[in-house]
């Protein structure tokens, strides 16, 4: 997939904020899913995608009797805080197909939206923890942030590129 090309003028009326997402998906037309569902979160009004990453191919984690997944992440420029941009996302996995409590804790599944990043914000809700809980210890998020921006810093962790250093 080729990287996204900002489709009109970015005039935010309102101050935005820089946010990241992974993407990942293992069931279905997986990369048709992921385009799809990066289509849609540009075409909301208040919501761009500046760049993305391709797809790469990843074995499952935390569940290995599934197929396996591809994983990609995004930059994104949005003015939805960060409750209004995860409704945005839980919306287009619901559009596209994705059942949620249904099958195994990290089972299979045909598209999966995650908040990674929102600015340099830290959250600790019930529904939305920013960072994204697990994104330090995965690989499969981790290698397409570094894509997008190794010296990335995720709040409370360190830089992209180091976290990436101590899987290894
Ligand atoms: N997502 C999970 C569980 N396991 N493994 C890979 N490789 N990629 C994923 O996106 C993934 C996973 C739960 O969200
Ligand atoms: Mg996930
Ligand atoms: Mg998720």
């Amino acid at each position: 997939m080729t990287p996204m090309v900002r489709k009109r003028p970015f005039k935010p009326t309102k101050e935005s904020t820089i946010a990241y997402i992974g993407l990942g998906a293992n069931l279905g037309e997986r990369g048709r899913t992921i385009a799809e569902a990066l289509r849609r979160l540009d075409g909301d009004d208040r919501t761009w995608v500046l760049s993305s990453t391709a797809p790469i191919e990843t074995e499952p984690v935390g569940y290995e009797d599934q197929p396996r997944f591809l994983n990609a992440a995004a930059r994104l420029e949005t003015t939805r805080s960060p409750r209004e941009l995860l409704d945005l996302m839980l919306e287009i996995e619901r559009d596209l197909g994705r059942i949620r409590g249904e099958g195994p804790r990290y089972g299979p599944r045909t598209i999966d939206l995650d908040l990674l990043l929102y600015g340099a914000e830290t959250i600790d809700e019930d529904v939305l923890e920013i960072p994204h809980p697990r994104l330090h210890e995965r690989r499969f998020v981790l290698e397409p942030l570094a894509e997008l921006d190794p010296s990335l810093v995720v709040p409370g962790r360190g830089r992209v590129s180091a976290l990436l250093a101590e899987l290894e």
